[in-house]
């Protein structure tokens, strides 16, 4: 099956109780038994409930994995992922990544003992220079949140095998329908649902896809011990997202492409970060790792300082300047005050994120009204 004919029907069946089209909000907590243990399958809704059943299949399939789980946000997803490990072990992480990632990293989990090493992964020779005997697993964000630097998941890959130990890919900003790390090797994908799965900016989720049966137990265990569950309500609103997927991230790639390539032109504009171009550094990697090159990118404007760099973001009529990205409207964000702000201002500089770095998820608006707004806000 193709990815669109999946989006639509991977999964999924008409509701076995009425035969509805569309999977239906079972919007309950819990589940009446005949008699203790003689049941359907559904006992308390923290433990399963059918309408998160039919999208955590419906990611699966869409992600090519064999088990999809879903939790009440991206950081909580991820957070079942490092109560894998225990006091003591090592985590190799991207050292461009998203702020709320890093700061849980840094101030939730270091705390009980876990150590994350944060590794320029564009070249992996530096990763496995990092690798110990305790090192457990490593986390790769590729195409990075807010830098645009892409990781080559096949050489994470390799490098896993070789030292038995696991490799989880945060794939928000590609989405299912650009890569699936699990074909490339990968242990587990992990997605911000929130972004481009959802689609609209009405729902904040998160969700993992793993292949592995003991691995897929080991989540279920901390999905339903932990509790990070979403609700039934935005389950639904996900599925619905999910059927336009394919089309969607067409457009984001279609608008993504024209506003870089304008950008990259414009005489204020000093630097582009889009994976799209040829002299991006790993260009060849994302061609092949990666179906198209998405509408997420980030930009500095020449001479720009904080004051300026914050008077543009603040010019936009078009583009909203807030958090997140990935929905069908175009966001603009500065990432250094905003989604970043949790990264000590040395390290973020460290990877290139200045005070006058510009962020835009684009969205899928008619693109000429999306660059004649970024032209105004210029000036
Ligand atoms: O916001 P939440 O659903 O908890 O997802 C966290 C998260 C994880 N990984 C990546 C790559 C992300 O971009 C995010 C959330 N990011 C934003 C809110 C943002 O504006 O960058």
């Amino acid at each position: 099956m193709k990815f669109g004919t999946k989006a639509i029907h991977g999964g999924l069946k008409p509701d076995p109780a009425t035969g509805a089209i569309m999977t239906p909000i079972y919007q309950t907590s819990t589940y009446v038994q005949r008699s203790p243990g003689d049941h359907d399958g559904y006992q308390y809704s923290r433990t399963q409930n059918p309408t998160r059943h039919a999208l955590e299949k419906n990611l699966a399939a869409i992600e090519n994995g064999k088990h999809g789980l879903c939790f009440g946000s991206g950081l909580a997803a991820i957070d079942a992922v490092i109560k894998l490990f225990k006091s003591g072990d090592e985590i190799i992480s991207t050292n461009d990544l998203y702020g709320g990632t890093y700061r849980m990293f840094t101030k939730i989990f270091e705390g009980f003992g876990i150590k994350f090493k944060f590794v320029d992964m564009q070249n992996m020779a530096n990763v496995e220079a990092s690798i110990t005997a305790k090192t457990k697993l490593i986390w790769v964000e590729t195409p990075t949140n807010p830098m645009l630097n892409i990781i080559d998941i096949k050489a994470a890959a390799k490098l896993v095998k070789k030292h038995h130990i696991l490799l989880g890919v945060d794939n928000t900003f590609a989405s299912p329908y650009l890569q699936n790390p699990l074909d490339m090797g990968a242990d587990i994908v992990m997605h911000s649902v929130t972004k481009y799965l959802g689609g609209h900016s009405d729902v904040v989720m998160g969700a993992l896809i793993v292949n592995d049966n003991a691995l897929a137990d080991r989540l279920y265990f901390i999905q339903n011990s932990s509790g990070a569950v979403c609700g039934p309500q935005d389950s639904f609103l996900v599925l619905r997202g999910i059927k336009t997927l394919h089309l969607r991230i067409q457009r984001h790639c279609e608008n993504g492409r024209a506003v870089a390539y304008h950008l990259k032109n414009h005489p204020k504009v000093e630097n582009v970060y889009w994976p799209g171009f040829e002299t991006h550094p790993n260009h060849h990697i994302a061609k092949e790792q990666m179906r198209d090159f998405g509408g997420m990118l980030s930009f500095t404007i020449k001479g720009s300082d904080l004051l300026a760099t914050q008077k543009v973001v603040s010019s936009v009529k078009l583009f909203s300047l807030a958090e997140s990205l990935g929905g069908v409207e175009s966001l603009i964000g500065h990432p250094a005050s905003m989604t970043h702000a949790a990264i000590p201002k040395a390290e973020r500089e460290k990877n290139g994120l200045t005070d006058s770095l510009i962020r835009l998820s684009v969205g899928i608006e008619d693109v000429e009204d999306l660059i004649a707004d970024l032209d105004q806000a210029i000036g």
